[in-house]
């Protein structure tokens, strides 16, 4: 089986208030379609063709370049498209409220903190919210389409938020203001769904 790439839930121009509807076509039908392409081909007739994209992150120091590349680039913005949604923005509730508020101070500290780990990410990459292997929130960073549950990641876990600093992600409407772009995204982040990552995580 090889992979493919999801469907939105929502159009294109559905999160306009924060990613304009070209940005999210071109990301979506070119970028994610590339990255599902490519790993596909890499994979092709290789002992991994139709294993999970998590299977392929887990063992991805065993794996060549463009499947860390290209199926990273598939499993994050799979992530990534479901943590956003029309209807989201505000605070998360309930326990993951609740733990935010306990591991970074309180959640405007969280928002600064995660902000400022995409807005330093020199180059590409992600900033990301995670459940270590301890069952601790963490914030951390990975450059280009590494991400926290590969294998050589230097900070491991479930990630339950993903934000993509690719100039792609933004560079139409914002240019070179990343820092606009993240403070947009704020108002996009489906915490509903990232809740139900958190309690998934959390088991
Ligand atoms: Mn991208």
């Amino acid at each position: 089986m090889a992979f493919i790439l999801p469907e939105l839930t929502y159009a294109y121009d559905a999160l306009e208030k924060s990613i304009d509807a070209r940005t999210m076509e071109i990301h979506h039908t070119k970028h994610h379609g590339a990255y599902v392409n490519n790993c596909n081909a890499a994979i092709a007739g290789t002992e991994w063709e139709g294993k999970s994209v998590e299977e392929l992150m887990a063992n991805i120091s065993k794996l060549p370049a463009a499947v860390r590349n290209n199926g990273g680039g598939h499993f994050n913005h799979s992530l990534f498209w479901q943590v956003m949604s029309p209807n989201g923005g505000g605070k998360p509730t309930g326990a993951l409220l609740a733990d935010i508020e306990s591991s970074f101070g309180a959640f405007e500290q969280f928002r600064e903190k995660f902000s400022n780990a995409g807005a330093t990410r020199f180059g590409s990459g992600w900033a990301w919210l995670i459940v270590d292997g301890a069952g601790k929130l963490q914030i951390c960073s990975t450059p280009n389409q590494d991400n926290p549950i590969m294998d050589i990641a230097e900070v491991k876990g479930a990630p339950i938020l993903g934000m993509d600093v690719w100039e792609h992600a933004y560079y139409l409407r914002y240019q070179n203001r990343r820092p606009d772009y993240i403070n947009a995204f704020w108002d996009v982040v489906d915490w509903a769904e990232v809740s139900r990552r958190y309690a998934a995580a959390k088991g």
